[in-house]
C-alpha cells in the first residue's frame, strides 16, 4: 500500500470515527405510569385477605402493603403466575418455616412479601407483570384455601 493510499484510509476512518457518537439510539419516550401502593388486610383472627381483587394499571411500579391484623397468625402476600397457586402453596409449607414458607428462587412467583408476624406490616414492590389474571395468596400452611385472590393488570 502506498502512502496516498494510507492517507485515505486514515481519514476515512477518521471520519468513521467523528461519526460515531451520532450512532447513540435516541431515547424513546416511555409512557409514564404513575406508581401505585396497595393496602390489604388479614381479617382479624380468620384466615382471610380483606380483599380479594386488585387491579393495577400495566407498566405501574406495585407496592403491595399487607397488614397482618391478627393477634396470633402469620401471613405473607405472594403473587404468581396463572395457574401456580395450588402448587406454590404446597411446595412452599413443605419448604417450611426456616424458607419463610417459600421455594428460594421459585421462577412461579413473581413477587412475595415476607411471612408478617402477628400484628406486622410487610411489603413487597414489583413491575406489573404483562397484561393478565394473576393469583396470589398466603402460603402459611393451611391458608391458602381460604386466603387468595387475584390481580388483574390492564
Ligand atoms: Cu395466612
Amino acid at each position: 500500500m502506498n502512502n496516498f493510499f494510507k492517507s485515505v484510509l486514515l481519514a476515512a476512518l477518521l471520519t468513521a470515527c467523528a461519526g460515531a457518537p451520532a450512532a447513540t439510539p435516541s431515547p424513546i419516550p416511555k409512557p409514564t405510569v404513575p406508581p401505585i401502593t396497595l393496602e390489604l388486610g388479614s381479617k382479624g383472627e380468620e384466615m382471610s385477605f380483606m380483599n380479594n381483587h386488585f387491579e393495577v394499571p400495566a407498566g405501574a411500579q406495585v407496592t403491595l402493603k399487607l397488614i397482618n391484623n391478627s393477634m396470633s397468625l402469620m401471613h405473607n402476600w405472594v403473587l404468581v403466575k396463572p395457574g401456580q397457586a395450588d402448587v406454590v402453596a404446597t411446595d412452599g409449607a413443605a419448604a417450611g418455616e426456616a424458607n419463610d414458607y417459600l421455594v428460594k428462587g421459585d421462577k412461579r412467583i413473581i413477587a412475595a412479601t415476607r411471612m408478617a408476624k402477628a400484628k406486622e406490616t410487610v411489603e413487597v414492590t414489583f413491575p406489573a407483570p404483562p397484561p393478565g389474571t394473576y393469583p396470589f395468596l398466603c402460603t402459611f400452611p393451611g391458608h391458602a384455601a381460604m386466603m387468595h385472590g387475584e390481580l388483574v393488570v390492564k
